[in-house]
């Protein structure tokens, strides 16, 4: 008899994303004729722009030839996309040998988690992705979970609400290990200035702490000042791994491809070097991302590619604005639009609540912020992925609720 990972049955709830879909789907039984508009998942909707997906056709026509084959791939990923990303994001702060082509940022999140083990200390903003709070659960990081505290004994969660303008009190901070930090944040939409960047890299260099920095949404910046990446501070590369993902950047929620960056100088307590595991770990549990997709993602990368995806990243940054000013009228946003997610205060009743009452009155499907974590309590996440038709009508909806 086999016994099962306990791990997986401290899992409080099943995963957000697809309980909001079981309960629209119910809905949809009990009302087949709802015309629903979905502002739940973050899940890109605009075609991939066409020199991205020739790329990717020639690259699968090149494998149907004896010539033009290619099985495993450079297990970093292909030299060139590396050097591109990192010309195109980095260029200053970051050398391509240390980055690492992924199958997406989830799924690299999750080797990250299985790479540290059991026996680290992990924080992370709350409300937060769902991932970095399942994820390290199923590491076996976070202790077991306390009925009456409602929360996880081992797991350290960093406050990000209106009052401390979802920058969390890093003073507070007892020790720990790991801390995930995502910034556009999902959910809220904030950004952390560069001063509050360099306190977070200040607090990790003081404690011997390595940050876990998702940037999957960095694209989504618009105001000049605030920082794109983690290395834009001054020693972040002592103390950071930086996650980042095609999936937003490019409509590759599909296609699926990402990167992390390890920095070489990056060490363990006992001076080993993070990289160097991490190339031994990689090599064991991944073979490396799809090679059509990364020809895709070396497409994205030129000029041409480089302008079509900013223009739909300015579609849906567009369609958040749409979306925002309506919202705005009956309820509490928060934020400039650097990100595609618009983050609503609705009440003091429950996000559950609220999300049934958008779906039952306005037939909106949207995210509950407590799925994110329990100071998204009383709150909705709106995303701005949809057709213009689509936007434009759930904003009158929210006008009429
Ligand atoms: N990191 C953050 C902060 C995200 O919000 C998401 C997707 C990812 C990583 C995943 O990136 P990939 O490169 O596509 O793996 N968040 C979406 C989708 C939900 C999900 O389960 O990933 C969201 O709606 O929050």
């Amino acid at each position: 008899m086999v016994k099962h990972n306990l791990n997986i049955t401290k899992l409080q709830s099943s995963y957000l994303f697809p309980e909001v879909t079981k309960r629209k789907n119910n809905f949809l039984e009990k009302n087949p004729q709802a015309k629903l508009i979905s502002l739940s998942i973050g899940d890109t909707t605009e075609p991939i722009p066409s020199p991205i997906t020739t790329a990717m056709h020639d690259a699968a026509l090149r494998l149907a030839s004896k010539e033009g084959y290619e099985g495993y791939g450079p297990e970093q990923g292909l030299l060139e996309l590396r050097q591109k990303i990192t010309q195109q994001y980095y260029p200053k702060h970051i050398n391509s040998d240390d980055m690492f082509i992924n199958d997406g940022a989830k799924c690299d999140i999750g080797r990250l988690q299985m790479f540290f083990g059991q026996d680290v200390k992990v924080a992370m903003q709350d409300p937060a992705y769902p991932v970095y709070v399942d994820g390290s659960v199923l590491a076996g990081q976070t202790g077991d979970f306390c009925q009456t505290k409602e929360a996880y004994n081992d797991l350290t969660l960093l406050a990000c609400t209106p009052k401390n303008n979802f920058f969390p009190h890093l003073s507070k901070l007892s020790n720990v290990d790991l801390i995930y930090f995502c910034s556009p944040h999902n959910p809220t939409g904030a950004v952390a200035s560069k001063k509050q960047l360099e306190e977070l890299v200040d607090y990790a260099r003081k404690n011997r702490s390595i940050i876990i920095y998702d940037s999957a949404y960095a694209f989504y910046i618009q105001d000049s000042d605030l920082p794109k990446s983690i290395y834009e501070i001054e020693g972040a590369d002592e103390v950071a791994i930086e996650v980042g993902s095609f999936s937003k950047l490019a409509g590759f929620t599909g296609v699926r491809l990402g990167w992390s960056i390890i920095p070489s100088k990056l060490k363990f307590e006992d001076g080993l070097s993070v990289k160097k595991l991490w190339i031994r770990f990689l090599s064991t549990v991944f073979n490396g991302a799809s090679n059509i997709a990364q020809y895709g993602g070396l497409a994205c990368m030129g000029p041409e590619g480089q302008s079509e995806i900013q223009k739909i990243i300015q579609f849906y940054l567009e369609n958040a604005r749409i979306l925002k000013k309506a919202i705005d009228q009956k309820f509490q946003t928060f934020g400039n639009i650097n990100a595609p997610y618009i983050w609503t205060y609705m009440g003091d009743q429950s996000s559950w609540d609220y999300f049934n009452l958008l779906l039952e009155k306005a037939h909106l499907v949207t995210v509950p912020g407590s799925g994110f974590g329990s100071n998204g309590e009383g709150f909705i996440r709106f995303s701005s992925f949809g057709s213009r038709e689509n936007i434009l009508k759930a904003a009158e909806r929210l006008q009429q609720l």
